[in-house]
């Protein structure tokens, strides 16, 4: 079995009913859930779309990345994902953060996320479930939050 972290986000539907429903689902395809952050209501980025929930995870899984990448494509299109604009309005992303100690670049998959340093949207809730160093980073959530700052992140309520 193998740690992994997985960040969630909705800003199109019922927002937390999306997110709770991708955490069942997880279950589901293999992943079972450990830890779970609160829901958080953060400004989107690009701004011309409406605010997101986002929330993180973590897992047990004995799912490979590449199948474990596919179950959570399966995921969103079982929640309404349709294929949009990158960085567009979505019922439902999922994101693999990291996957053990695995360093990962394909075209396909890249891991650790590439642009989990920067964003407050993803550290806030990764910072209530992991305390430790994050694999590969080497460094904590929270000490990566300190420097990011909340972005307008504010925490919202139980997933
Ligand atoms: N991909 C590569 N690495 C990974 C990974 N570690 N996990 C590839 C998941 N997917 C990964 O993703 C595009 C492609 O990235 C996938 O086909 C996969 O092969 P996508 O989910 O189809 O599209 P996307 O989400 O628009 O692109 P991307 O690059 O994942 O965007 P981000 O970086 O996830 O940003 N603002 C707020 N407040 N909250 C958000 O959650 N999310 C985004 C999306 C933008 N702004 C946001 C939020
Ligand atoms: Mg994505």
């Amino acid at each position: 079995m193998t740690r992994v972290a997985i960040a969630l986000g909705s800003n199109l539907g019922d927002r937390l009913g999306n997110l709770r429903a991708a955490v069942a689902a997880l279950e589901e395809v293999g992943v079972a859930v450990v830890r779970r952050s609160f829901a958080w209501e953060t400004p989107p980025v690009p701004a011309d779309q409406p605010p997101f929930l986002n929330a993180a995870v973590l897992g047990e899984t004995s799912l490979p990345p590449a199948p474990l990448l596919a179950a959570l494509k399966g995921i969103e299109h079982a929640l309404g994902r349709r294929p949009g604009r990158r960085w567009g309005p979505r019922p439902i992303d999922l994101d693999i953060l990291f996957y053990g100690d695995l360093h990962l670049e394909t075209p396909d998959l890249t891991i650790p996320h590439p642009r989990i340093a920067e964003r407050a949207f993803v550290l806030a809730p990764l910072s209530e479930i992991l305390e430790g160093p994050l694999p590969v980073l080497g460094t904590s959530a929270l000490h990566l939050l300190e420097r990011t700052g909340l972005q307008g992140a504010r925490r919202l309520c139980a997933l």
